[in-house]
């Protein structure tokens, strides 16, 4: 399935998306006539490796006027890394996920979710195989930060594959819970709230103690819709603006505590908007329904 150096083999096939200011590419092609989507990202600056790049590197003047002169500053390659995250075999919704489409906002209510949604979501969701490989330490055991192994409270804490924890500015941080049975923010009752403030002050306590990042620094949240159906919470950087994490998707975890505090059928019953790319099956679902 995966070689040493998948990359190598890589034909490309097409461009799904370009984000020149992110400085990410993501793209489509063949490893071994298996599909794959790469993406490649430059890896942001690192603070502490600074006095290296400016010593080491070589510079080429572009242009000069008066007080102002461009130049290309050809760094080492250690320090000019392109993160690279590689999806072989990829499916089409793989490929749909990261091309760039049109995006509609849906409002859901708690009956929608039941009738469309959650037999849409059955059917057709991406596999949550790599949140159980990493459960059950067949994958990135060496990873973990943390873990809680309580089965009703506890879960694992590790890096997100999005951050390669070279520096804290982007810092990205999942807890996945040790709870089969927990799709997303809509099957959360007060029943779970031990687990929600449980994920909350350990995983705080542990971002400080291991990154010396505070609770204040943080952004703690679910998102709705997620990409893959077993609860999950996402841990990043304050001031870290994460593509694809707009203000419609993200749901503060300390909200959703309260609000289960308040009323246990909060999110059961309450109509949640979430954002759709044109092509989504779930969007057409809606359509049909005539509820857009
Ligand atoms: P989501 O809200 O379900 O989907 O979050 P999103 O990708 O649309 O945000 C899932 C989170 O898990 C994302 O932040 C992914 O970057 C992260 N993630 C996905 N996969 C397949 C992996 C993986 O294999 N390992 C790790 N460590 N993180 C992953």
């Amino acid at each position: 399935q995966s070689t040493d150096n998948p990359v190598v083999d890589f034909q490309l096939t097409r461009i799904l998306r370009d984000n020149p200011r992110e400085k990410s590419i993501f793209i489509h092609g063949k490893v071994k006539d298996q599909d794959a989507v790469v993406i490649l990202e430059k890896s942001p600056f690192r603070q502490d490796s600074l006095p290296e790049l400016l010593k080491t590197s070589q510079l080429k003047l572009e242009m000069q006027n008066d007080v102002y002169s461009t130049y290309q500053l050809h760094a080492p390659p250690q320090l000019n890394e392109i993160k690279t995250t590689v999806m072989c075999p990829a499916t089409e919704k793989h490929i749909k996920k990261y091309l760039h489409q049109e995006v509609f906002l849906l409002e859901e209510s708690g009956e929608d979710y039941r009738n469309l949604t959650l037999p849409y979501i059955s059917g057709q969701s991406f596999s949550v195989q790599w949140v159980y490989n990493i459960l059950e330490k067949k994958a990135e055991a060496d990873r973990i930060v943390f873990e809680d192994p309580d089965p009703d409270a506890g879960f694992v804490l590790l890096p997100d594959f999005k951050w390669d924890q070279k520096q804290l500015q982007d810092l990205y941080l999942i807890a996945i819970v040790h709870r089969r049975d927990i799709k997303s923010l809509r099957d959360l009752t007060a029943e779970h709230l031990t687990l929600l403030t449980n994920i909350r002050s350990k995983g705080e306590e542990t971002i400080q103690k291991k990154y010396g990042v505070p609770p204040s620094k943080l952004r703690v949240y679910f998102h709705y819709q997620p990409s893959y159906y077993h609860l999950h919470v996402h841990f990043t950087a304050v001031e870290y603006n994460v593509p694809g994490c707009g203000v419609e998707r993200a749901h503060l975890l300390s909200d959703v505590i309260q609000n289960l505090q308040l009323d246990s059928s909060y999110y059961h019953n309450r109509s949640l908007s979430f954002p759709l790319r044109a092509d989504d099956g779930l969007l057409q679902r809606f359509r049909e329904a005539g509820k857009i």
